[in-house]
């Protein structure tokens, strides 16, 4: 599959689109018909107020479209991934492209071209969150792909929150260190590879990893790149828009309230980076990509990928292990349970802490669930039958306290006043071992499941 254009189409044969042609106002009203439809179809807004673009959104609302995107099946999905990783694939630069149809570079006002929505009513107006950022590394210029909320106002300046432990940051701080501002470009609608790419965690993919490459092994061909019209950066040619700009060295802004992923508002405000926009590239026909935070499409980019890294490393630390899953629920950050084939009653402790072990793709788990290799870990009512059946509360977990946490109310009330001055959020982590135990060979024919 060449690109986004390529991967509507396949979506539309497959009948997983619902086109709304009655006029939606890009605020609020669009998130209500997102949310709508957020666990079952593609939608395509035909007429939003005051634009004449399109917008799409729940591209990835289930799995299956994320095989699609990057050529597998359901089954396959962390095997393609991990395999993507350790074979980059060369991209390659050409001389014209559809993204630079227009290029707009004076008199630069994002609202008045694009139907950016607001989603929801506290925030602090209206986000970019289907874009995402391309940077290079200043010193080595290994290229670096990543999501970020991008709060836009009608100039040139977008506020963007980016993370501590991001690729993204260190790329700026080190610009910043070279008296610098950073050159980076918002792609929107680039092949569907690039944008799981974006949501690669590190530790899945390390800063000295060029992520255009993963993507271009994602995406099963090299990625076309056309140069950037006004940055020393070449993005994606057959994308629908590409924002060109640089992170400003030295400034920072207010950034928030915004709901995210835990379906809370990120309040209050803090000082984020600020872009600068100094192009708008775009198609002549061009369809706007949308993404409703809280919703099954949020939770499947942010999951998967943590999902795949966390597979990878408890597999080095316990044998048996089958399966990781980050369950919708749990907003496919807090809660997880792993499939084991237990050989030794160790295993399941092993595991329990093997899947804490602080890494950016554990740092939100709160809850680890240990189950036996007859469990669907994809079921929600399979995995609590587990635990109805081979759990003994006074001896099947353990809780750890005073562990990072984010984006979790029941965290930031949990943490003293001068804890969050410092910026310290603290949660407390519990770990359920609900596999049968081996300590009574005995009993085992109890857990003899009914069958026809
Ligand atoms: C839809 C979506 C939105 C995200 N929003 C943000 C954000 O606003 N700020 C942030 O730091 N990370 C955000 N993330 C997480 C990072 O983009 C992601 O972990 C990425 O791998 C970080 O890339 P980097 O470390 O290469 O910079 C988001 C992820 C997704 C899937
Ligand atoms: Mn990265």
């Amino acid at each position: 599959m060449k690109g986004f254009r390529e991967y509507l189409k396949e979506l539309k044969a497959r009948d997983d689109i619902i086109e709304i042609d009655t006029e939606i106002d890009p605020v609020i009203e669009i998130a209500k018909i997102q949310k709508k439809y957020s666990n079952s179809k593609t939608v395509l807004f035909n007429k939003i107020k005051g634009y004449d673009i399109p917008v799409v959104s729940n591209i990835f609302h289930k799995r299956e479209n994320i095989a699609l995107a990057i050529g597998t099946d359901l089954a396959g999905l962390k095997d393609k991934i991990l395999f993507s990783v350790k074979n980059p694939v060369d991209t390659v630069v050409v001389k014209s492209a559809p993204v630079q149809e227009i290029v707009i570079t004076k008199d630069i006002k994002p609202l008045d071209v694009l139907p950016i929505p607001q989603h929801y009513l506290k925030d602090n107006g209206k986000y970019i969150t289907a874009g995402v950022i391309l940077a290079a590394d200043p010193e080595t210029g290994i290229r670096n792909i990543s999501f970020a909320r991008m709060q836009v106002n009608n100039n040139n300046k977008i506020n963007v929150m980016i993370n501590p432990n991001r690729h993204l940051l260190r790329y700026f701080h080190k610009a910043e260190e070279l008296g610098k501002s950073l050159d980076v470009a918002i792609i929107f609608g680039a092949h569907p590879a690039v944008w799981l790419e974006g949501a690669m965690p590190d530790g899945l993919v390390n800063d000295d990893m060029d992520e255009l490459n993963i993507a271009s092994s994602l995406s099963g061909r090299p990625i076309e790149l056309i140069k950037g019209k006004t940055i020393d950066l070449a993005y994606p040619a057959n994308c629908e828009i590409a924002i060109e700009g640089r992170i400003i060295n030295d400034k920072r802004e207010y950034e928030g309230p915004f709901g995210d992923y835990s379906g809370i508002y990120d309040n209050p405000p803090r000082k984020n980076p600020v872009i600068e926009i100094s192009a708008i590239a775009r198609r002549k026909d061009v369809i706007y990509h949308d993404l409703l935070p809280f919703t099954a499409e949020h939770f499947h980019l942010g999951g998967l990928p943590r999902e795949t890294d966390l597979l990878k490393r408890i597999k080095q630390a316990v044998p048996g292990i089958l399966d990781i899953h980050l369950t919708l629920g749990g907003c496919s950050r807090f809660h997880a349970v792993v499939k084991i084939k237990k050989i030794k009653e160790s295993n399941a402790n092993h595991t329990i802490v093997a899947t804490l072990f602080p890494t950016e793709s554990a740092r939100d788990i709160k809850v680890v669930v240990v189950v036996d290799d007859d469990i669907d870990i994809y079921s929600p009512s399979d995995v609590e039958w587990a635990i109805a059946t081979r759990v003994q509360w006074h001896k099947d977990i353990v809780i750890i306290n005073k562990m990072e946490g984010l984006l979790d109310p029941s965290a930031i009330a949990n943490t003293s006043a001068s804890m969050l001055e410092r910026t310290e959020i603290l949660t407390s982590k519990i770990g359920i071992d609900a596999t049968i135990s081996l300590e009574k060979p005995d009993f085992i024919n109890l857990y003899e499941k009914v069958g026809f």
